[in-house]
């Protein structure tokens, strides 16, 4: 039976870089999870009887969510919802199932690689029919909804059973339980060569994948293991937990740490990765050397066309502004646009759609293409596999390689994580107040060539999204962003951006935090990032 309930508006459901993410509690007020979804479907038109996917990645809260979210897509009229078993999707497997079924849209719940469990990070994310997250129109239309919402219909009824796979019916509505891995596994056989990939593992290739107890885990296993025989054992920590093992399933050199380390050991395997809560981030470590993802996307881009769903080339490529210009060099040769838009997935979709670029790629660890409209964890290991199948060489002398070719871009990034609101807020005014006096001034040594607020605007339709991160350029081609991150959940987290590019062959092997100790130094003078936030360092160097 439907019931309709009285609520008041949370001040505080803004969605984020990607969905709106809290902690956990935040999310067990009264009504917190049922305004927000209701705030979704009253921004949206036409759904009756249409079909919506719904999933996450298994953290804690996920399956009392979804019982909700059922409950209320019923009382509003969708027709189906196709729901991953046990209630797990992940996000790439969601975008795919949103687009193969021609949902009109998904819930996908996830506070992707921040922790998990009673007291930690979860996370509500509508995707639209194009399978990718909503734009910030939609977002936008959803915040001011919360800000009105007086009440929310839900259908009376007991929760459903997740855990087998079938059909079953709530209200007037279908719900099908889903094997959650079956589609998209089907959807990487038909992109990439699994009989050389099969005949890779049988000459004896050694990799590791680290699951981090997150939502890759049954993924990597039916492909990487059962699949193409990769021996058991190559998946690690393959089993989601709700807490993730009580880690961060976020897969970067802090929180992969021990597969860093055994990649940089003698008898390391060929080939390291890792993948992240939800699935869509992926870390690359060949044998002996890290590939930071900037360097990565613009590998793989070099390098696609020996998988067989990329054959016939690619029409061009979109990164995030902060992502280094490495993939712009690639482009270039190729003779290809090259697109910078602002960090979050969401702002590929329409170059994607518009067919403008095949590959995508940002800073953060993410990767993907026009199979989806997510980035893509496993898809980009599975496209370093079958270029490491084509080229019969190790990603190490691939890379360096690339960098003879191209140059190096040395890349990182330096978080300054749960920094006080208001000072990361004022270091990032006051840096943006003097902006249009930096040009033609020098710090430590470097001289400023450009200074400004990145402001993106979308060739598809038109729209303008401005304050997108502070940058700033030196005259010798390297380069500071400054940004607030859109997906912490405590404080602020300031990112700090820093390259250069370097072509001399003689310098393409320096440490990377050496060879920018320059642009490094410049930064905190420039932002005053010590004497603002208090740190002296930062807390993660990825
Ligand atoms: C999300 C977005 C990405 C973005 C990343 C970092 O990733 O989907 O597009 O690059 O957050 O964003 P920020 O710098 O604002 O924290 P994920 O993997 O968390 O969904």
């Amino acid at each position: 039976m439907n019931k309709t309930v009285s609520t008041t508006p949370y001040t505080d459901q803004k969605p984020g870089t990607s969905g709106l993410r809290k902690k956990v509690p935040h999310f067990q007020q009264p009504n917190y999870v049922e305004n927000f979804v209701q705030a979704i479907f009253d921004s949206l038109e036409g759904f009756e009887g249409e079909t919506l996917v719904v999933g996450g990645d298994g953290r804690y809260y996920n399956r009392e969510v979804i019982q909700t979210v059922l409950k209320m897509a019923a009382a509003s009229g969708f027709g189906r919802v196709l729901v991953g078993q046990g209630g797990i999707l992940s996000t790439p497997a969601a975008s795919h199932v949103i687009r193969k079924n021609g949902a009109f849209g998904g819930i996908i719940l996830s506070a992707s690689h921040n922790p998990g469990g009673p007291k930690e990070d979860f996370g509500i994310k509508y995707n639209i029919g194009n399978g990718g997250p909503a734009p910030e129109k939609i977002t936008d239309t959803i915040h001011a909804r919360t800000r009105t919402i007086t009440e929310y219909h839900i259908v009376e009824a007991d929760d459903l059973n997740l855990d087998t796979v079938g059909s079953r019916q709530l209200g007037d509505m279908t719900v099908e339980i889903i094997d959650p891995v079956a589609d998209y596994a089907e959807l990487m056989e038909s992109l990439f060569d699994f009989t050389a990939l099969r005949a890779l593992f049988a000459g004896g290739f050694r990799m590791a994948f680290d699951a981090m107890h997150a939502v890759t885990g049954p993924y990597a296993t039916e492909i990487l293991e059962n699949r193409l025989g990769a021996p058991k054992g190559t998946v690690r920590n393959g089993t989601p937990l709700p807490d993730f093992g009580g880690h961060h399933p976020d897969p970067n050199l802090v929180h992969a740490k021990a597969l860093y380390d055994e990649m940089m050991a003698e008898d390391a395997p060929d080939f390291g990765a890792a993948s992240d809560g939800d699935g869509d981030r992926n870390l690359i470590i060949g044998r002996g050397i890290f590939i930071t993802p900037s360097d990565s996307l613009a590998l793989l881009a070099a390098n696609i066309h020996h998988a067989p769903g990329y054959s016939g080339g690619i029409s061009g490529i979109a990164r995030s502004m902060p992502t280094s210009g490495a993939a712009d060099r690639v482009a270039a040769a190729l003779g290809i646009e090259l697109f910078e838009t602002p960090t979050g997935w969401k702002f590929f979709g329409n170059l994607l759609d518009a067919g403008r670029v095949t590959i995508c790629g940002e800073e953060s660890a993410g990767t993907g293409s026009n199979h989806v409209r997510e980035k893509d964890g496993l898809w980009a290991v599975l496209l370093w596999l079958n270029i490491l199948a084509v080229r019969k060489l190790p990603a190490k002398e691939i890379v360096e390689q690339h960098w003879i070719t191209y140059g190096r871009n040395y890349y990182t990034r330096h978080d300054y994580e749960a920094v006080d609101t208001a000072a990361a807020n004022d270091l990032m005014d006051d840096l943006r107040s003097r902006l249009g006096g930096l040009p033609g001034t020098s710090v430590e040594g470097l001289t400023i060539t450009s200074a400004d607020d990145f402001a993106y605007h979308d060739p598809v339709d038109g729209s303008v999204s401005e304050h997108q991160g502070l940058r700033i350029g030196f005259s010798d081609g390297s380069r500071v962003v400054f940004r607030l991150s859109g997906t912490g959940t405590s404080g602020a987290t300031l990112r700090v951006y820093l390259e250069r590019l370097v072509t001399q062959p003689s310098r393409l092997g320096l440490d990377t935090q050496q060879a920018l100790a320059d642009v490094i130094a410049a930064a905190d003078t420039l932002a005053g990032i010590r004497s603002r936030t208090g740190r002296v360092a930062p807390d993660v160097v990825t």
